[in-house]
């Protein structure tokens, strides 16, 4: 009920960190397009396959000087897997324990990015190579408030263009530079990936790099989609150039989810030249995320985040006041945050000590810590804090939270299967 909604509302509110003065507003205006890079792993980043590089054009982003690279950030879907990514970065709340926050709970109320920005004047849109019932996503997308969802009827399906779950990367990005141009400013948008999915299939045209050699197939396969995937974003950082769309555009791309999963740690053990344990297994966790905005002081952040610490990030960002927001996650960009990231599981990562199947390890040297009573703390909010979000899931709370400025979509309105744009 609603007195639920006021604990979790002085929760979030004692989780507000103090604003970055360097990046606050540095953004300020900007248009956002996110992209999901599908199954992406931070390990690939700076990884040399056969003596080469597997994703050299990310590899050099991450020292761009107007981007932001973050080498310890986690993603922290469940079962909701590419859904449960989108969920935590639109709402700053943990998917569920069981299934999809999208699938299940879409008929809920909730205060979505898309929604956020309305208020300051965004138009917003998806774009994605696969169509619109997948996770449920048409209905989620109404409820997040967003104006379009350009899905794969948007998009030209002929059948050397699509693999596996939809359209390849390469020609999703070309066909959308269009839309991009066509739809009004300032917009939030996000663009969904699909080459780097499992089982990682790719077309013998499109093969650039050969592929590993540890005899897992599916391992083997995954770093020639991931460089394909690499080839995609290097074309279209190309295109926003051309379309001059760079010059007013902040760009947030993150790894979804894992894409190689614990039943492949003997490959894995190949592939890193060490031993995946159980403390290994909760480092590959990490995926990256990489903040690019004109003008923007860029640096390698090595602060301990995940998915879930995006949306205050970006709209600091943006120069949008956060504070009474229902947000679990916290700026990382401010010099005072917390660095715990949750897993679904109630595992956790610091920026000093990992905590899986009921075990801590020291981050330095993997060792496992003899006295665990000093971080019987961080289990406790760790479980608090995913007791908290749950509740406003499943007792849809945001229904009886106001915040100033945002309005309920009117979902009923919204039509996508017209583009006006
Ligand atoms: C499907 C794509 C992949 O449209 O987003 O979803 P996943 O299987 O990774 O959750
Ligand atoms: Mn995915």
């Amino acid at each position: 009920d609603s007195s639920d909604i006021t604990t979790v509302e002085n929760y979030t509110l004692s989780k507000n960190t103090e604003k970055n003065p360097d990046y606050f507003g540095a953004a300020k205006g900007m248009n956002v397009i996110y992209i999901s890079m599908e199954s992406f792993q931070n390990f690939l980043i700076g990884y040399k396959l056969h003596g080469e590089e597997v994703t050299p054009f990310l590899n050099s982003l991450a020292k761009d000087p107007n981007t932001i690279y973050f080498p310890n950030f986690f993603h922290q879907t469940a079962q909701g897997k590419t859904s449960d990514a989108e969920f935590l970065m639109e709402n700053s709340l943990y998917p569920l324990p069981q299934g999809s926050v999208f699938t299940t709970k879409a008929q809920n109320t909730f205060q979505g990015l898309p929604a956020i920005l309305k208020d300051k004047g965004y138009y917003s849109a998806v774009f994605h190579g696969n169509y619109k019932s997948f996770w449920n996503r048409e209905e989620m997308y109404k409820s997040l408030g967003y104006d379009m969802f350009y899905d794969a009827t948007y998009y030209n399906m002929r059948e050397e263009n699509v693999i596996n779950y939809g359209l390849e990367d390469k020609p999703f990005f070309k066909e959308t530079i269009p839309y991009l141009q066509s739809i009004p400013q300032p917009f939030y948008t996000k663009l969904i990936t699909l080459s780097n999915h499992f089982p990682y299939l790719i077309d013998e045209e499109d093969q650039s790099i050969a592929p590993a050699q540890t005899g897992d197939e599916t391992v083997d396969g995954y770093f020639q989609t991931a460089r394909y995937l690499d080839e995609a974003l290097k074309q279209f950082f190309e295109d926003l150039k051309i379309s001059g769309l760079d010059k007013n555009t902040m760009v947030v791309m993150y790894g979804d989810h894992y894409g190689i999963s614990e039943n492949r740690k003997k490959a894995m053990s190949n592939v890193l030249n060490r031993d995946i344990n159980n403390f290994e297994q909760a480092q590959l966790q990490r995926v990256p995320l990489f903040i690019y905005a004109p003008g923007l002081k860029g640096f390698v952040n090595e602060t301990y985040g995940g998915e879930v610490d995006v949306r205050p990030t970006v709209l600091n960002l943006l120069g949008v006041d956060t504070t009474h927001q229902v947000a679990f996650g916290t700026d990382l960009l401010s010099k005072n945050r917390d660095e715990i990231v949750a897993f679904r599981n109630g595992d956790y990562i610091t920026d000093k000590v990992t905590s899986v199947k009921g075990k801590i390890y020291e981050n330095d040297t993997g060792q496992i810590v003899e006295d665990a009573t000093p971080y019987q703390k961080y289990s406790e909010i760790v479980k608090n804090e995913l007791e908290l979000s749950d509740k406003v899931v499943y007792g849809d709370l945001l229904r009886f939270h106001k915040l100033s400025g945002i309005k309920t979509p009117a979902k009923t309105k919204l039509d996508y299967t017209k583009a006006e744009h």
